[in-house]
């Protein structure tokens, strides 16, 4: 007999169950590079972080109209009564407001399972009550989301087909990787992993194709792959960009012929480039001002590129900056001149090195998650926007070309993600956070959104629950089987749901009729059924649920990006305005502040900012190392990596020295925003006047200061443009001051206080 499987979105594993307890974790046996993170599991389905019964803050019983939130003691109460009290909430609202009263967009990874997917389930049950408030697009690439459309009529650049790996091995000859290839970041596939492919898609780039690493750290590409380093000042590559094509273009090496064939305004652009249109041109002297890479070196980088198979490789985090629309145009640009769209191993591609999955064989692994439902009130806001729609109820906005208006909402309803991990400027959510009437939070633990909920739900996580996972570009399907009954009074949020709507008059459009054990079957139809309409033959779902996986065929064909649009322009023409891939586009020509090509607009908190006299350096806030976000950060695992625990920022000699810092001391960080504390690691694969440090500490405010490391106390809550209105988290200043006082006690180690209701 097999261990019984189960997955998280850093990867499956098996486990030994003794006496109904979690005694072990094992890696899966297909998995050449397992997570490390499963391991701390047996420690936290029993943490005493985890919500156990349902809790009520103490101020919002006695009518405080939501002023205590994040800093309130709790009373649990019994599952009748949260749930009445949250269906009467809701139901009154709903009355008298409006279901657009009610936002429960309720971004956030969740975890790996489709069925049990909370984001989905609670977006579900409120369609099913006559609909809600949403949001749309996402934090890792919300951006290009809202844009890539506009001038590539598709996503597909970002997250579905990327050009496979395979391909880029056989035939690229320069690789250049904006952002690097992190290592990091192939823990993670949203969904579940089953094959973690680092090491295989390093081995096949690094060892045939000149990669060069175009970042302000180093280590993007780690040392002993030994690629060439570009150090390049962040959220300037579109100036690189811009002055690889303008040298391309004036030294007459440009592809005309596929530039008239496949692309729109490109003239229009080019005069930008030269300087006809604004009497600048985008020399590399101009761009080394900006970037900081001397003139010389980018004109020798432009010169190496004419005539070979060139991959333009931009991580997502590029695109969470400001202005972060245009790396991307500009990859486009200088791929459309370079000639290298839709041949195999040219052209451009956005998140290689971005999660575990791309650049994987196209496996279209069938998966199964509840529909959503239709919303009917038909409202959404752009993701990153949450604080400015708190705030500014009625309020005008412009996104995707479109006046918008901000709706007022009256309660707030998150399961499955952590704004007070993901947001930006955490300092101004919280006060956005206290302008509902009501915030309800079904969660496994207590998280910084967790402790600014006025209701608390306590959620079973995966390892409670039956369950199917997996991703569409990961070989393996995941039965992820049940394997400790809940910790305290945990129940799925499908069961809270049902219950819910069941109140509230959905039960039958919620559940259609189904168990969660009926949805599992009907889950396993469904994939099978698309499974055999492919050729492939799916197993009993007995049979997939003993083995624990079901392993997908490698798909024959290696897959390029736009190969068919190459080969059949006006056959296979794209969907934009001109049926061509758009170096100008007319509908952005018209936005404010837009020019309507790639265009280098200043980020306002960049490293060229008159700014910098008060605060000189460039805060980085990459994904972290040990962890998916803010998941399992009080684990013995992620704790070991921190001192005192607060979390590592790194920083080069120089900028240490000139503060007299050393390795190791405590660091205040800080700007005009908000302080955290952190601690020196001095290394200088950095560059000097950047600092990095990941995102995912509890944030545990004290004012404006966060006892412990979160970096969002100090990022800027604004939209990219009001074009993506994506998540611009990159483009931060920051001073950094050592810190000699003792630091203060975390109180996010500990659950809230609980008290009895006195009224
Ligand atoms: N400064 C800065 N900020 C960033 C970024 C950055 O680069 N820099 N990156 C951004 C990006 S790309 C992203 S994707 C976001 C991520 O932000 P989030 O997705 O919001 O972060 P997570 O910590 O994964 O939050 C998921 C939450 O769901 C809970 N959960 C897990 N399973 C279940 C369940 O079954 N039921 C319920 N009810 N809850 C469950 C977990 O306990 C966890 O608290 O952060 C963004 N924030
Ligand atoms: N271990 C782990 N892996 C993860 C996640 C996690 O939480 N933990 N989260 C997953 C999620 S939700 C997402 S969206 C992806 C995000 O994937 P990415 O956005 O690719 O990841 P980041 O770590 O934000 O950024 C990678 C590197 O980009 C570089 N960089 C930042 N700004 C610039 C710039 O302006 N120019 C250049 N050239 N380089 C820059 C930084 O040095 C940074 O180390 O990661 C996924 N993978
Ligand atoms: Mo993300």
């Amino acid at each position: 007999m097999k261990l019984p499987l189960n997955a998280s979105h850093w990867g499956a594993f098996r486990a030994e169950i003794e006496g109904g307890a979690l005694k072990r974790i094992t890696p899966f046996e297909h998995d050449p590079r397992p997570s490390p993170l499963n391991d701390a599991w047996p420690e936290m389905i029993a943490s005493d972080l985890r919500v156990a019964r349902p809790s009520v803050r103490k101020g919002w019983l006695e009518g405080d109209k939501g002023a205590g939130r994040g800093q309130d003691s709790y009373v649990e109460v019994d599952w009748p009564e949260a749930l009445h009290l949250v269906a009467v909430e809701i139901s009154r609202i709903r009355e008298t407001y409006g279901n657009q009263a009610l936002f429960a967009g309720s971004y956030g990874w969740s975890s790996a399972g489709r069925l049990h997917h909370a984001r989905t389930l609670v977006r579900r049950f409120f369609a099913s009550i006559g609909g809600f408030t949403d949001q749309e697009t996402n934090y890792s690439y919300g951006a290009a989301m809202a844009f890539l459309p506009r001038v590539l009529g598709v996503n597909d650049a970002i997250g579905a087909t990327v050009t496979s790996l395979e391909t880029v091995r056989k035939h690229c000859d320069v690789f250049l990787a904006f952002g690097g290839i992190p290592a990091k970041n192939f823990e993670i596939q949203a969904g579940g992993v089953g094959e973690h492919k680092f090491d295989s898609f390093m081995a096949g780039i690094t060892e045939r194709v000149h990669t060069i690493n175009v970042s302000p750290w180093r280590k993007d590409i780690e040392d002993h792959f030994g690629v060439d380093w570009l150090p390049i000042r962040p959220g300037t590559d579109t100036a690189l960009m811009l002055a690889l094509t303008q040298v391309i273009v004036e030294t007459g090496q440009a592809d005309q012929a596929f530039l008239d064939r496949y692309t729109h305004g490109a003239d229009r652009y080019f005069d930008y480039l030269m300087g006809r249109s604004d009497g600048t041109p985008k020399t590399p002297d101009w761009a080394e001002g900006i970037t900081g890479i001397p003139a010389a070196q980018i004109r020798e980088l432009a010169a190496s590129l004419p005539g070979k198979r060139v991959m333009l490789s931009l991580n997502w985090s590029l695109q969470r900056a400001r202005h972060g629309e245009q790396p991307y145009w500009a990859a486009i640009g200088l791929a459309a001149a370079l000639g290298q769209i839709g041949l195999p191993g040219g052209g451009f591609t956005f998140g290689y090195g971005s999660s575990n999955g791309m650049g994987n064989p196209n496996f279209r692994t069938p998966l199964f998650g509840l529909p959503t439902l239709s919303n009917r009130t038909g409202a959404a806001i752009p993701v990153a926007r949450i604080a400015d729609m708190l705030l500014n109820p009625g309020a005008p906005y412009r996104y995707a070309g479109e006046d918008r208006i901000y709706p007022d909402i009256k309660l707030v309803y998150w399961a499955g993600g952590n704004p007070f991990h993901h947001h930006q400027d955490l300092n101004r959510l919280r006060d956005a956070f206290r302008q509902p009437q009501t915030v309800v939070v079904n969660e496994c633990f207590w998280t910084a959104t967790a402790r600014h909920a006025d209701i608390v739900l306590p959620a079973t996580v995966s390892l409670e629950r039956d369950d199917i996972g997996g991703a569409s570009r990961d070989r393996f399907l995941l039965a992820m089987r049940k394997l400790v009954e809940p910790a305290g009074e945990a129940r799925n949020d499908y069961t809270i749901f049902a219950d819910l709507a069941e109140r509230l008059g959905g039960r039958d459009a919620f559940t259609e009729g189904r168990s969660e054990a009926d949805w599992l079957q009907f889950a396993w139809q469904e994939i099978s059924g698309k499974l055999a309409a492919r050729g492939i033959n799916p197993p009993e779902f007995r049979d997939f649920w003993d083995d624990g996986y079901f392993k997908m065929p490698t798909p024959s064909e290696d897959f390029v990006l736009f190969a068919d649009y190459r080969a059949d322009p006006e056959g296979k023409a794209l969907t934009t305005a001109s049926g061509k891939i758009e170096l100008f586009n007319h509908g952005i020509a018209d936005e404010p502040g837009q020019a309507g090509h790639p265009v280098w607009l200043d980020p306002e908190e960049w490293l060229g900012a008159p700014e910098t006299q008060t605060y000189p350096l460039h805060l980085l806030t990459p994904q972290p190392e040990r962890k998916l976000h803010g998941q399992m950060d009080s684990s013995a695992y992620v704790r070991a990596a921190k001192i005192h625990d607060r979390e590592r920022l790194t920083l080069h000699p120089d900028d240490a020295a000139a503060r007299g810092i050393k390795d190791g001391d405590t660091l205040r960080v800080f700007n005009a925003r908000g302080a955290c504390f952190a601690v020196a690691k001095i290394d200088d694969a950095v560059l000097q006047g950047v600092v990095l440090l990941p995102t995912g500490s509890t944030y545990d405010p004290d004012g404006l200061i966060d006892r412990g490391s979160n970096p969002n106390v100090l990022t800027r809550d604004i939209g990219t443009s009001e074009l993506g209105q994506g998540c611009a988290a990159q483009s931060c200043l920051v001073e950094i001051a050592r810190y000699d006082a003792p630091l203060p006690d975390l109180r996010v180690n500990h659950p809230p206080e609980f008290t009895t209701n006195s009224t």
